[in-house]
């Protein structure tokens, strides 16, 4: 397993988010990695290394120009309103909704900040672009390293990546790393590509810039949307249009499923992705299903993710794994961890 690791991640430090009418400190912190890191290298599961910058037209292959130009300049804007700001998170306020035009991109950034996003739970801090630039670098160094030869590989990286769209943010994520994982795989001459999604939320970010398409199959596993974020997106009848018709699997479970149907899940997603028989697997891996995380309902156990690891180490496929949601800190290391030497050991 080769890791490529975000050594930028802690800039995007967002302080609190929004919950019931109250700021709460964020769930999605930098300790989360911190602690993933650690477990790696206290059990040896391979290299971790920095990856090498990508271009920003490696971006443009998944977000729209308009949407980078934003996120890349949003702070310095932020501030530029006033220097108190400095020590503020930015956060949105008003959104297009039905009957609203997004084609005119307003000159106030308050409005920009809605127009390119989905929730008020997400902060935009001071290194949120340089956090979510080295993370898109990861994504797609992991993916190169399939097309090398490895057969599996790790993107440790935060903000996660899932619920970000081709030009919003929201969920905690900015840019799609495993969209962008997928599409270099793609552009590197692969011809078919799957994405897994165990994450508890369902990845509408990344089953929106797909839904078209046939060159990527994406398969979702998460809480019923009808009950849990992002509630808009993630039902069983999403599958796909015009091109993509049949290339997108939602399996939504009711809130508190327990460990034994959520692999029954896993088996139905398996077969699909056996039979589509793509050239790399792409994993937005989120270890929210487990049973302590302060998100989630679901229950799985710490030695589910070594299940869970072995499971996807027979489809026999070069897999790159990209690390998205998972709550419960003290926790997330080994959990992850043991995904991935589920993986390595079933080899
Ligand atoms: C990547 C990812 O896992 N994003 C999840 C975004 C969820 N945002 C909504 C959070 C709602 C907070 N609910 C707090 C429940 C406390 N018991
Ligand atoms: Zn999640």
């Amino acid at each position: 397993m080769l890791t490529f690791y975000n050594e930028h991640h802690a800039q995007h430090r967002g302080r609190f988010e929004i919950f019931r009418g109250e700021m709460v400190p964020c769930f999605e912190k930098p300790e989360r990695a911190d602690i993933v890191v650690a477990e790696l290298g206290r059990r040896g599961l391979g290299q971790i290394v920095t990856p090498h910058g990508v271009p920003l037209v490696s971006l443009e292959r998944i977000h729209t120009p308009r949407y980078l130009h934003f996120l890349r300049n949003a702070w310095s804007e932020w501030t530029a309103l006033d220097p108190a700001n400095a020590g503020k998170d930015a956060f949105p306020a008003v959104w297009p909704v039905r009957t609203l035009r997004d084609d005119v991109e307003p000159a106030n950034f308050c409005a920009r900040m809605g127009l390119y996003s989905m929730d008020s739970g997400t902060p935009l801090t001071a290194g949120t672009w340089i956090a979510a630039k080295t993370g898109a670098d990861c994504a797609v160094n992991a993916a190169h390293a399939l097309r090398l030869g490895e057969r599996g590989s790790f993107a440790l990286t935060r903000p996660p990546g899932h619920h970000a769209g081709a030009d919003f943010f929201g969920g905690y994520c900015f840019l799609n790393n495993a969209a962008l994982a997928a599409q270099h795989l793609l552009d590197d001459g692969a011809k078919k590509v799957a994405i897994l999604d165990i994450d508890y939320h369902h990845g509408n970010g990344t089953q929106s810039i797909f839904y078209g398409r046939d060159d990527v199959l994406f398969i979702s596993i998460h809480a019923d949307p009808r009950s849990e974020y992002p509630f808009y997106l993630g039902h069983a009848d999403e599958t796909g249009e015009g091109a993509g018709l049949g290339y997108n699997m939602n399996l939504p479970l009711a809130p508190g499923t327990p460990p034994a149907q959520w692999f029954a899940a896993l088996e139905t997603a398996c077969i699909k992705l056996a039979s589509y028989a793509p050239d790399a697997l792409v994993v937005s891996l989120g270890v929210d299903t487990f049973a302590g995380d302060p998100l989630s309902s679901f229950s799985l156990q710490s030695a589910d993710f070594l299940r869970i690891g072995e499971r996807i180490a027979h489809l026999n496929l070069p897999t790159a794994f990209v690390f998205e949601g998972g709550y419960a800190v003290a926790e997330v290391g080994i959990n992850v961890v043991n995904v991935l030497e589920g993986f390595e050991t079933a080899a």
